[in-house]
């Protein structure tokens, strides 16, 4: 790995009582899975994913935005965490163990973090392996596939069943919400990996973070809008930033 790490970072995160990570897509790309805002293959390829994470689209075309996310659950399906998610996994071990707190939120919707194993996660965007229904919102355990969307179980219901995310337009989850702006207010340090910070409201949270004096970490390939609000902006893959960096401190 080529990418310098700055001593004065190495030094921060090794006495840092409090940290707060946002990942986004980026951060799963190396397991696979294509990045929200990269051109989509195959029978995507001629829809932006802008057009189809709404609720208008599932409304106008219940069908084609069902199957876009059977897709996409299929595909996340057959990958795993990658070196970036173990080491998050890690990090939060090593800060938890000296009495810190660690606190992930994700943009993604893939399950990825839960799957290497980390604890203290809020889904902001909801989670593509959950299903619920969009008329009277129970998660739904189980559908038969001859429908595409299928059709609510409950009782008098029959609604049509959809990927439990948060669409544009739509609300986050209250409560992981609040939490993620707590734990920005309340971080020594704050990370931002792989995403476009694009997306509100979570690209505003480490504009919290940085209101409140924490050390701001961007881990991106590209350089994004929060780029020069970093203290500390690491142009590379998380896949291999995290790694070399939770080496060199807890070795
Ligand atoms: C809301 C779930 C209102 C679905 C997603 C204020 C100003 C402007 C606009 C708005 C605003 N407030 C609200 C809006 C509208 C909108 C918005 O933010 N639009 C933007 C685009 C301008 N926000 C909303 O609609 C939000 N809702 O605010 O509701 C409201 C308020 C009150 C009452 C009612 C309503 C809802 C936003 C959530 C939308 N859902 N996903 C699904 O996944 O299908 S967002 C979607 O974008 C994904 O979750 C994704 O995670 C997220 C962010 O994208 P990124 O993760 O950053 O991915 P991207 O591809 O963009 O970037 C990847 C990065 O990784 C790149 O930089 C790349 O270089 C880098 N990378 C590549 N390889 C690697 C890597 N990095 C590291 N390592 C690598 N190996
Ligand atoms: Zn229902």
């Amino acid at each position: 790995m080529n990418i310098p790490l700055p001593v004065a970072l190495i030094q921060a995160l090794s006495e840092a009582r409090a940290v707060a990570v946002l990942t986004g897509a980026g951060v799963s790309a190396e397991s696979g899975v294509p990045t929200f805002r990269e051109a989509q293959t195959g029978l995507w390829a001629e829809y932006r994913p802008e057009d189809l994470a709404t609720p208008e689209a599932f409304h106008q075309n219940p069908q084609r935005v069902w199957e876009w996310y059977q897709w996409r659950r299929d595909l996340v399906a057959k990958v795993g965490p990658n070196p970036g998610h173990d080491a998050l996994v890690e990090m939060e071990a090593h800060i938890t163990a000296r009495g810190g707190a660690f606190t992930l939120l994700t943009q993604n919707v893939d399950g990825l973090h839960h799957q290497a194993g980390s604890q203290h996660i809020y889904e902001l965007h909801g989670n593509i392996q959950r299903i619920k229904c969009a008329q009277c919102g129970i998660e739904a355990q189980g559908w038969t596939a001859d429908e595409s969307p299928p059709r609510c179980q409950q009782l008098g219901c029959n609604g049509l069943l959809r990927p439990d995310v948060v669409w544009f337009g739509e609300s986050l989850p209250q409560r992981a919400l609040q939490a993620a702006i707590e734990a920005a207010h309340a971080c020594e340090i704050f990370f931002s990996i792989g995403t476009s910070a694009l997306v509100q409201p979570a690209a505003s949270l480490p504009l919290m973070a940085l209101e409140s004096d924490a050390l701001l970490v961007e881990i991106n390939p590209q350089p994004t809008p929060l780029t020069p609000r970093a203290d500390f902006a690491l142009q590379g893959a998380s896949g291999e930033i995290l790694p070399e960096l939770v080496e060199r401190i807890w070795g």
